[in-house]
This record gives structure tokens, sequence and C-alpha cells, in this order.
């Protein structure tokens, strides 16, 4: 990857992305090619670039100065282009295969140039449409058992991890987080968005004193617990996927925090997907959580025997520990992404596109009653094969 610090900051448009592509040699200046803005997440310009002749194609992704779903009016780090393009490459040493591969970054045009994934569908998309799957989960426990056992204190030396934490600090995206997640759903905040129909059920959850003394904890967790690199934004739309391939995409919001928050995330957006669904054909959902926790158990337990270099790590009861407690906040920051997707800023099509209205309404209500459970009772869920029983529980009325 070559790495860039040349020019100064201009956001590019379709025109200029081509010229830059050109000028990077990543194709000949004499082919016709095609370029299209297909940006449609909340803060970054994307282009996708495309050689007809040949079907090669790129992807330059621009982070802008300012979060694209507000505007102007709020500023953004263009340091998270940064982060994105050295996070990519860190994980596609611990998790080959599953991360584009970046071909080019710029520092001062906050620019990341990677392998075009559009033989592949976002996997919100393809769980909406109800499409096959079969690898998401495996390939998601994998990458999150590698990415975050190899950068805890369990695999790196004291002086490397704590490098790294310095090179992952992210101040603007976590406090993005730490508001649109942790705080402002749980107060009667301007920023939340929801339908006038889900008022009372927000007022009573704002009214709960044990949600709120719970989700304090977790934030706390987030503020102050240097786990390991984490992606940051593991939802289902930052992952590609196929029948036969996974990749993980937009780490900007990666810094080393609590191990529980990627596994937390990506189960909280298959619980959201779940709602969106008819009983009789939740069970994917279910076997896809069991089988993302499992493979990620396994694999974090197989290279802890490997390659552990902490001494305590051979005491008996220390690694069912570490997992017991890594799922506990699996459990609660999942309760949390859950309750954010549903009443605060930025939402998910799982429950928006739900219809009719009056059912969409319904799955928002069980939402944030399954949202408050998973929150308040995160230590008596200690295996993923007890979540679809939870679940129906906690969202019968
Ligand atoms: C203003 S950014 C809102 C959300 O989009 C990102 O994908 C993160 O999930 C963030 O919380
Ligand atoms: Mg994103």
């Amino acid at each position: 990857m070559a790495i860039a610090n040349s020019s100064l900051y201009e956001p590019l448009i379709e025109s200029s992305a081509v010229a830059l592509a050109v000028r990077l040699g990543l194709f000949e200046d004499n082919l016709v090619l095609n370029c299209e803005e297909i940006g449609d997440g909340n803060l970054n310009l994307v282009f996708h670039i495309t050689e007809p002749k040949s079907g090669k194609g790129i992807i330059l992704k621009q982070a802008l100065p300012y979060a694209k779903v507000i505007g102007e009016s709020w500023p953004l780090t263009l340091d998270r282009a940064r982060i994105e393009s050295s996070a990519l490459v860190k994980q596609a040493e611990l998790a080959p295969g599953l991360v584009p591969e970046v071909y080019y970054t710029d520092q001062t045009l906050a620019i990341t140039v990677m392998e075009d994934l559009s033989h592949l569908q976002i996997a919100r998309k393809a769980l909406i449409e109800r499409k096959d799957v079969p690898l998401l989960a495996e390939h998601i426990g994998k990458f999150m058992a590698h990415t975050l056992f190899y950068t805890s204190d369990f695999a790196l030396k004291p002086h490397v991890k704590k490098q790294l934490v310095k090179q992952f600090t992210n101040p603007d995206l976590c406090k993005i987080t730490e508001d649109f997640v942790f705080t402002d759903p749980f107060f009667d905040y301007e920023s939340n968005d929801f339908e006038p129909e889900l008022r009372e059920a927000a007022e009573t959850l704002w009214e709960d004193t044990h949600v709120k003394l719970e989700v304090a904890k977790l934030k706390r967790k987030f503020l102050t617990e240097a786990g390991a690199l984490l992606h940051g934004d593991l939802h289902t739309g930052s992952i590609f996927v196929s029948e036969t391939e996974t990749k993980v995409i937009d780490p900007e919001f990666a810094f080393f925090g609590p191990i529980g928050f990627d596994p937390g995330q990506f189960i909280a957006n298959l619980l959201l997907n779940a709602l969106s669904r008819e009983e009789q054909e939740q069970d994917f959902i279910f076997e896809a959580i069991e089988k993302a926790w499992n493979t990620f158990e396994e694999e974090f337990t197989a290279a802890w025997k490997k390659d552990s270099l902490e001494r305590f790590s051979e005491v008996e009861g220390y690694l069912e520990h570490t997992l017991e407690q890594i799922f506990e906040d699996t459990i609660g920051f999942a309760g949390c992404e859950v309750i954010r997707r549903t009443i605060g800023l930025a939402h998910v099509a799982d429950l928006d596109t739900i219809e009719p209205y009056s059912r969409r309404i319904e799955s928002k209500i069980q939402a944030l009653e399954l949202g408050k459970k998973l929150i308040k009772q995160r230590r008596n869920i200690t295996e993923p094969g007890q979540l679809k029983r939870f679940f129906r529980h906690a969202i019968a009325r």
C-alpha cells in the first residue's frame, strides 16, 4: 500500500476522482472510465470507478470535513480516513480475506482507495431480502476473534499495545458513539428521531432508572476499557456478503475499546433484522447469532492457547472468566444498539421498511422492550442458545 501526504485537501467530484485514479496509475490514461458517487452512509463520499471494457473497478472513499448526514454545521476530523485505512491494513494482516485490500491512501486528501466489492451485497440488504448468506456468521465470528484477540494485551507486548492505542486514538468518532449509542437515546434529547406513536414507550424508557444505571456502567466501559482494537461500527451495513464471501468495511470508528462492543453491535443488528421477520423466518437469524458467537469463542480460545503472552493465561478459570465477561458485555452493548437504532439519530432499514406502518410501530415498541431487557438482564444470559427464548419472551405483550 502506498501512502502519500502531498496535496491540499479538497472534496472530490466525479471528474477529479477519475483524474486522481489515473494519476495514481490505477488505470491507463487513454481508457474511458465510468465514475459514480455511491456513498449512502452518514459521513463520507464514495466513488465507484470502473473501466467497462475490462470490468476492472476500484472504490475511492473520501472523508468530508463534516458529517454528511448533518451538514457543514457538524465538523468532523479528516483523521478518520487515516484511522480507517490503518485499521483495514491491520485487519487484513489478522483476518486475511475478510476485508477489502487497500491500494492507496492520502492523508491530506483523506482518501482510501480500495478493492471494488460491487459483486457483493451489503449484508443488511441481503438479510432484508431474505437472501441466503450461509457463511456470514462464521466469517464474522472469525473476524472478531482474530482482530480482537491479536490486538489485546493477551497477544501483544505492553509497549507495542500502548503504541497501537496511541495510533488508534479516535476521539471524534468515539464521541459520536458515546452520544448516539450510549447517551442521547436514554434522555429526551433533540437528536433523537422517532414516530409520535413511540413517545409513550420512549418516555417509559427515560424514566427507567434501572436501565439508566446499567447503561451508565456500559458507557463507562466504552469510555475507559482499552481491551482491543475494535472495528467500532460492526453493524450489518458495514459488511459486504455473498453466498461464499464476506468482507468487513468502514472501520473509521476503530479504537481500543471493550472487546464485547463489536460482537454486541453485530448481534444487535441481527436481532433488529429478526424483529422485522415473521416468527417462522427467524430461525436463520438465531442460528447465525449462535454460530457467530460460538466461532468467536472457539477461535479466541484457540488463539489464547497458542499465542497468549500473558503469564496468567494458564491459570485455571481465567479464559472462562474472560469469555464470560465479554459475553455479558456483548449482551449489554447489543441492548444499547437495539435501542439507539429504534429511537436515536441513526436508524436501520430493517425496522424502517416494515409494512404496514402499524406493524412497524409494533416492532419498534418490541425493540425497545428487547433492548431494555438485554441491558438489565445481561448477567442472566450466559450463552447465545438462550437468546431465541429470551427474545420471544421479551417481546411478548
Ligand atoms: C452521525 S453518524 C451515525 C452513525 O452512523 C455510523 O455508521 C455510526 O453507526 C454512527 O453512530
Ligand atoms: Mg459506516
